[in-house]
């Protein structure tokens, strides 16, 4: 048996989680008792964790290991009963969550920086799920950076585990169990969605690829897409996680997917086409030289969810974050149900779905999902499309077009600046937020403002507030833009400029979509001087 030991240490002032997570460098998290000091204060605030089960795993990036081993033996230290481990500590977000919920653990580990880049001069994450499977909401992660600014100690046990051995092996009195990371996963994917529906359409001419990224996405896509589903092994790009992604960055837009965006566009392009990020969780979708935006992928979804089995008796209602095109809103007034409006990241969802109040959410940023667990999958979302295509018989295309059809079409496009000075991304914010209550009635290049606002959040379960999510403009016209800053950046800041302008059923859905966007770009331009400010002339990525 391996005796606890009580470490000293000092508390570093920077383990503020932003919107998913801890996310620095990974040669922030490398520096002396960094990962420790996190972690300590974890347990510290989850008292409730002592003498339970926790499920541990990440998307496999560089230094995942190495965590792995440190936070088992702090588990063991720290007086949890069994940590339930992924296979080379592996496990993708999405799985991560179900794993908690379908073993009842009391929670778990996540590692994962999601989208950013990995290796040695990339970066690092770590978030805490709670039971319901879903990531803690910012009273626990306040709580958590709370702690780790006086924090004085850690425990710690001596000891390693090999991760590579599927079945039970102990750490001082914890037990650690290694499981299969996929099965599981693949099992309850096939509860949900028709698999001999989505068989029998990848069995005729229906061609259809997944790109993994390089990521942890690339096991699960394996499984279910080639053994259970039949998909050709040379459909399924870059399924081998590796730790520093190939050198890329595995989020799925049009810039670092850029590979899936060309052979989609290009000639003979698949029918359909998709990728996942790092972690899994999020997904994007495209037809044949066709582009589905995320945020109509959520209306679509929410208005076919009924196709597929794990859904067929309906929706009870729909959440979508407050920068995600109001298409779904459409859907929901149609359904008679209601659609909530709540802040950037999926810890806002989870009161809602243990409420009964939402089956289907999503964001903008590629990621759909539903109460089945409480975090973005990525792979539902493409079961979700390849099941609404086989039941419904008809493309991407035609299913989106009929859809603006019905509902009309939202264009939607989101300008990251990244990496940007600080100082001068909070500039931009305060000139923003200096006019907001200035702002009706002006008119600007062709738009007349109606209102303006900084979107503050009231839980309706719970009654927490929750202010200064992102800053709104709305126009007579319907259209919209938002504007705030990115939680989850590493360097510098990340400014975001979601633009959205509504077209009825009737109205033209062919323009260009820049072109349809230009002038709210242009109006968010001359409010704030962004360009001058950020000094930069166009934005790093536009999807
Ligand atoms: C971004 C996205 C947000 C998403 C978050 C985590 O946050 O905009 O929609 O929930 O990443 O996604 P931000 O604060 O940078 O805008 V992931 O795939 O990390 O888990
Ligand atoms: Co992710």
């Amino acid at each position: 048996m391996s005796t606890t030991r009580t470490i000293s240490t000092k508390a570093y002032d920077d383990q503020k989680p932003g919107t998913s997570g801890l996310r620095k460098r990974v040669s922030v998290f490398q520096q002396a008792q960094y990962l420790e000091n996190f972690i300590q204060s974890t347990f510290n605030a989850l008292p409730q964790l002592v003498g339970g089960k926790i499920i541990l795993g990440g998307d496999g990036r560089y230094f995942n290991n190495e965590a792995v081993q440190i936070i088992l033996r702090m588990a063991a230290a720290n007086g949890i009963a069994e940590v339930i481990l992924g296979k080379n500590s592996i496990l993708s977000t999405p799985a991560a969550s179900h794993l908690i919920r379908k073993y009842c653990l009391s929670g778990g580990f996540i590692l994962s920086a999601s989208h950013n880049p990995a290796g040695p001069s990339g970066d690092f994450g770590i978030k805490f799920n709670l039971e319901n499977g879903g990531p803690a909401p910012t009273s626990i992660t306040d709580k958590i950076f709370e702690i780790s600014q006086t924090l004085l100690e850690y425990k710690i046990v001596e000891g390693a585990i090999d991760t590579s051995r599927i079945g039970q092996q102990s750490l001082g009195d914890m037990k650690v169990t290694i499981i299969d990371p996929v099965t599981d996963f693949a099992n309850y994917m096939e509860n949900l969605f028709d698999f001999n529906a989505i068989k029998a359409l990848i069995e005729s001419d229906f061609s259809f690829v997944f790109d993994a990224m390089s990521a942890v996405s690339g096991p699960y896509a394996e499984e279910i897409f080639g053994a259970r589903l039949g998909v050709s092994a040379n459909n399924l790009f870059n399924t081998r996680p590796l730790p520093d992604f190939g050198g890329g960055h595995p989020d799925p837009n049009p810039v670092h997917a850029k590979a899936l965006f060309d052979l989609m566009y290009g000639s003979d392009a698949p029918n359909f086409g998709t990728a996942s990020d790092g972690d899994g969780d999020r997904y994007i979708a495209l037809g044949s030289k066709f582009y589905v935006s995320p945020s109509d992928c959520l209306a679509i979804i929410a208005a076919n969810a009924h196709l597929s089995p794990g859904y067929k008796d309906g929706i009870q209602g729909i959440a979508r974050s407050m920068p995600t095109s109001r298409a779904a809103d459409k859907v929901a007034e149609r359904l008679d149900i209601v659609c909530h409006e709540t802040p950037t990241g999926w810890k806002y969802f989870g009161n809602l779905m243990e409420a009964g109040h939402i089956t289907i959410c999503g964001e903008e940023s590629a990621s759909t999902s539903s109460n089945h667990i409480r975090e973005k999958d990525g792979l539902w979302g493409v079961l979700m499309w390849l099941n609404i295509i086989a039941v419904r018989g008809q493309s991407a295309e035609d299913i989106v077009r009929a859809h603006w059809l019905k509902f009309g079409r939202h264009y939607y496009t989101r300008h990251d600046y990244e990496e940007v000075e600080i100082d001068r991304a909070e500039t931009v914010m305060q000139t923003l937020r200096g006019k907001l209550f200035s702002l009706a009635g002006k008119k600007l290049h062709g738009e007349t403002i109606e209102a303006a606002d900084s979107f503050t959040y009231t839980d309706p379960v719970d009654g927490t507030v929750t202010e200064n999510q992102g800053l709104r403009v709305f126009f007579e016209s319907g259209s919209r833009f938002v504007m705030r800053l990115s939680g989850t950046g590493t360097k510098g800041a990340t400014l975001r400029l979601y633009l959205e302008k509504y077209t009825e059923p009737k109205g033209d859905h062919s323009l260009d979509l820049a072109d349809a966007t230009v002038n709210l770009a242009k109006i968010a331009n001359t409010l704030t001087d962004l360009k001058t400010t950020l000094n930069r002339d166009a934005p790093s990525v536009i999807s």
